[in-house]
Formats: structure tokens, C-alpha cells, sequence
């Protein structure tokens, strides 16, 4: 099975499941229903550290990477989430240099980062050796830093050029926010369309991966086009509350 950071490298569009709710089964059907990859949020979800292991678990026995997105600032549970199997690594608020310099500390080992030694769970999910894992362990993770304010969006080019930065990943709720002053929360608004394709433009000039979140298909498809690679849906809820609605609806 090709890793996730193969699948980017190839030029492989990759749709993304986004868990909220803590429950491993959830995560593992998101896989089994045909996500590519599936991640778990720790911002503004409710998962927690226990929750992304198990969750992990479900979601590579379903034969699919798994992706974390960690809260604000919390690099070590960026290595504990890549310790635990997670290919992927979102880091959401990543607004200064230094702050996407200890994302990389934490998600890449020497001679890259800092990242400490310990993939006990990963190894065992992954059918690795400690030989192979220190050897690829830098390739095999994918280290996105979340670019979603003004100040991130100046520094862009600067967060892109830091070695161990696989990418960036657009959040246009936050986007929206920072950019109106706080006027207005409006992730689908035309007037972000810009910003928005300014983001792809620069991250694919530097050779990186594009990732955002969209909040349904027609966004998913428009931010494709603009060249983003990776980009997550959700969340869970949604996916319930559609289900819900499709099957009430059929009553009528
Ligand atoms: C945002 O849109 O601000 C995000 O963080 C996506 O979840
Ligand atoms: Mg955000």
C-alpha cells in the first residue's frame, strides 16, 4: 500500500474524512465509505489523546492513513499522534516563523527536527522495524502547517521555504474571520476566492502540498481547481445529520 506521502507525491488528489466525535467506529466507517485518508480533530473536535490512538487504529485496519489535526501550540501531541501511526500532521494556527520551526522540531527526526524516539504503536500498526522507521520516518510524515490568518499569510513564502514544512493547509472559516477584522465568518464567500487561490499558487511554486478544508463538494471541486491536494470534508456530524435527513426524507 502506497503511504499517504507516496499518493501526494504522485499527484494524487486525496479527499479527507474530519472526526470530531471521539469514537473510533465513527472514524472507521469514514474509511471503509471511501474517504482516501481520514483525520481526527483535536481543535475544535472532542477527540482526545486516547481517542486519536484507537480512532488510528480503525482507521488503518480499514487500509487507509490516518491524519491528526492538533490543538493550538500542542507540538508534542504532534509527536505522540505520529508515535501512535497518524501519516499526517495538521497544525492549525501556525502564524510566525518559530512557530512552524517547533511544528517540525516535533514531527521530524535529527537531522530535520527534534523529533524523540518512540514509535512503538506506529511500528506495530504499520508493520515496521525500528531500522526502517528511523530511515523513512521524515519521507512517510506529512508535517502541514494551518495558514489562516493575515500574519500567515504575509509569511507564507517564508513558512514554505522551512525544511520539514511538507505543506501548507488553508482554513477559510479562521481565513474569513481574520481577513474581514472579525466582521464576518463567511468560508464560502467569493471575495476569499483570492486569498484562497493565492495560497495554492504559492504553496505549489514552492514544490509543497495545498490542503484545505471544505465544508461540502462544490468547495472540495473549486479548491481543487485552484490546486489543492489534499482537502478535508466534514465533519462527522454532518455526515450523520445528511444521513438522517436522506432517509426521513424518503418518508415523504
Ligand atoms: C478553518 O476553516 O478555520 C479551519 O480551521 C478548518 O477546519
Ligand atoms: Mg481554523
Amino acid at each position: 500500500m502506497m503511504t499517504l506521502a507516496e499518493t501526494l507525491r504522485a499527484g494524487k488528489t486525496v479527499y479527507s474524512g474530519w472526526i470530531a466525535t471521539p469514537e473510533p467506529l465513527i472514524a472507521e466507517i469514514a474509511a471503509r465509505q471511501g474517504f482516501d485518508c481520514v483525520s481526527m480533530d483535536m481543535q475544535h473536535g472532542l477527540q482526545d489523546p486516547i481517542s486519536v490512538m484507537r480512532s488510528i487504529g480503525g482507521v488503518v485496519h480499514a487500509g487507509k492513513p490516518a491524519g491528526v489535526r492538533i490543538p493550538v501550540g500542542d507540538f508534542a501531541m504532534a509527536s505522540r499522534a505520529l508515535d501512535m501511526g497518524a501519516e499526517l500532521i495538521i497544525a492549525p494556527m501556525i502564524n510566525t516563523i518559530a512557530d512552524a520551526e517547533a511544528l517540525v522540531a516535533a514531527t521530524k527526526y535529527p537531522p530535520i527536527g527534534e523529533r524523540s524516539w518512540g514509535p512503538a504503536r506506529s511500528m506495530m500498526v504499520h508493520g515496521n522495524d525500528p531500522a526502517n522507521q528511523l530511515a523513512t520516518g521524515n519521507d512517510t510524515s506529512v508535517t502541514l502547517a494551518m495558514v489562516e490568518t493575515k500574519e500567515a499569510v504575509d509569511i507564507v513564502d517564508d513558512i514554505l521555504a522551512i525544511k520539514g514544512i511538507d505543506g501548507v493547509f488553508m482554513g477559510p472559516s479562521d481565513l474569513s474571520v481574520a481577513l474581514s477584522d472579525g466582521k464576518e465568518l463567511a468560508p464560502g464567500a467569493d471575495w476569499l476566492d483570492q486569498p484562497i487561490a493565492h495560497i495554492a499558487e504559492r504553496t505549489r511554486a514552492a514544490g509543497k502540498i495545498a490542503a484545505a478544508f471544505a465544508f461540502n463538494a462544490d468547495r472540495a471541486k473549486r479548491f481543487a481547481g485552484f490546486g489543492y491536494q489534499f482537502i478535508a470534508m466534514g465533519p462527522d456530524a454532518v455526515y450523520i445529520a445528511s444521513g438522517i435527513k436522506t432517509l426521513l426524507d424518503g418518508l415523504r
